[in-house]
């Protein structure tokens, strides 16, 4: 039997490299966008899997739209990956960030109850929830949440609802507790995107400065594309279970923008950053590290690209896309 997946958040960033690594091994792959006039599928372009996907329309705000399609679909997995996935945003825009973020996963879940008990469920649980704790210096799945923004707040309750499905219902339901993860389809306004396109153009002669907030931030940032890898492998296991997925290393802001400016040949990077307080939080998150050790034991994960290479792959994809636009 073909297996089948259904991907929420198949236009962003994990969602393509997902639906990539789900292909290759043989799934039918569902993925949900929202009705648009003009969907964007660039980042599917990227990884070229754009014509190899099913296409369903639904909305995670729309809970007709999820329990009709889980009906129909009845797949063998589902990856909730949809989210309004900037913190910074979510400041401003608390109650979206909510619905789409809390509410949603619950709709997916009441879902998989009354039409399709047997379906997994992964939920894209996030570092963001530790906010200021830590055991140690490091987080893993035993430290306690303390989120700082409405994201890290309505991504609380998501995981919260994924565990208590799992213990009143029975049904296989994974949180996997990712760190930040990036790649070259990484939106812009994440700060290692704007920073690798900001490097780009800078060293290309079309831009003068970037502009941005604390530098003192630090974020354990591993591969986009590994990171998949163990939300599939979460839904492979004998016993639903909850996994701190990350590299176990941290940088600042600052060493990702020293690094970047770097890779291009330009030492002084202090002329071209220019720090603007629009860009920073009400509250922040000053640092995220992970301890990975349960999901390399029971699922023999292990992150491969190191945080050098991702950032110099990330700065050489933006040169070439920022080429195009001065010939
Ligand atoms: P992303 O690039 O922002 O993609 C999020 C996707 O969610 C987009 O495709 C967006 O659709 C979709 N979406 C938003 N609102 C929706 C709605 N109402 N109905 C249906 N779809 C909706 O995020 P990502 O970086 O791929 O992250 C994937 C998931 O992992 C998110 O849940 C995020 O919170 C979580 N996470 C990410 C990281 C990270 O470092 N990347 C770390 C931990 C957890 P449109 O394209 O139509 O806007
Ligand atoms: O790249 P960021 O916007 O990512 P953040 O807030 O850590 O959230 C990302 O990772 C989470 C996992 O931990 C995900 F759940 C979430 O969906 C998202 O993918 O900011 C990283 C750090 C922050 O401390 C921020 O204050 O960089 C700092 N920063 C400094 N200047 C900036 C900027 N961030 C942005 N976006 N833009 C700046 O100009």
């Amino acid at each position: 039997m073909t297996k089948t997946a259904l991907v929420t958040g198949i236009l962003g960033q994990d969602g393509p490299y997902l639906a990539k690594l789900l292909l290759s091994k043989g799934y039918r792959v569902y993925g949900l966008i929202r009705r648009y006039s003009n969907p964007n599928f660039s980042n599917l372009d990227f990884v070229g899997v754009t014509d190899e996907v099913d296409y369903v329309e639904g909305d995670m705000n729309d809970e007709a739209s999820l329990l009709n399609l889980i009906r129909t679909i009845r797949p063998t997995e589902v990856y909730n990956l949809a989210a309004q996935s900037f913190v910074k945003s979510s400041f401003d825009q608390a109650k979206l960030t909510t619905e789409v973020n809390s509410l949603g996963p619950l709709y997916l879940l009441n879902a998989i109850k009354y039409f399709s008990p047997t379906t997994r469920y992964y939920q894209a649980s996030t570092s963001e929830m530790f906010g200021l704790q830590h055991t140690n210096g490091y987080q893993d799945e035993k430290t306690p949440f303390h989120p700082r923004s409405p994201y890290g707040v309505s991504k609380v309750y998501a995981y919260w609802i994924t565990v208590n499905y799992r213990e009143s219902y029975g049904l296989f339901t994974a949180n996997g507790i990712l760190f930040n993860h990036e790649s070259p389809i990484r939106g812009k306004q994440f700060v290692t995107r704007k920073v690798t396109d900001g490097v780009a153009k800078i060293k290309l002669g079309l831009a003068k400065e970037i502009r941005l907030g604390n530098l003192d931030a630090r974020r354990d940032w591993g591969f986009a594309g590994d990171y998949v890898e163990a939300m599939y492998l979460m839904l492979q296991q004998k016993e639903s279970n909850d996994f701190v997925v990350g590299t176990g290393e941290s940088h600042t802001v600052r060493e990702l923008v020293e690094l970047a400016f770097k890779s291009v040949g330009i030492d002084d990077w202090k002329k071209y950053v220019v720090i603007d307080p629009q860009y920073k939080r009400p509250a922040e998150v000053p640092n995220l590290r992970a301890k990975p050790d349960k999901a390399f034991k029971l699922l023999k994960w292990k992150p491969k690209m190191t945080f050098d290479k991702l950032i110099k792959t990330m700065v050489e994809a933006d040169l070439e896309r920022n080429k195009k636009k001065t010939t």
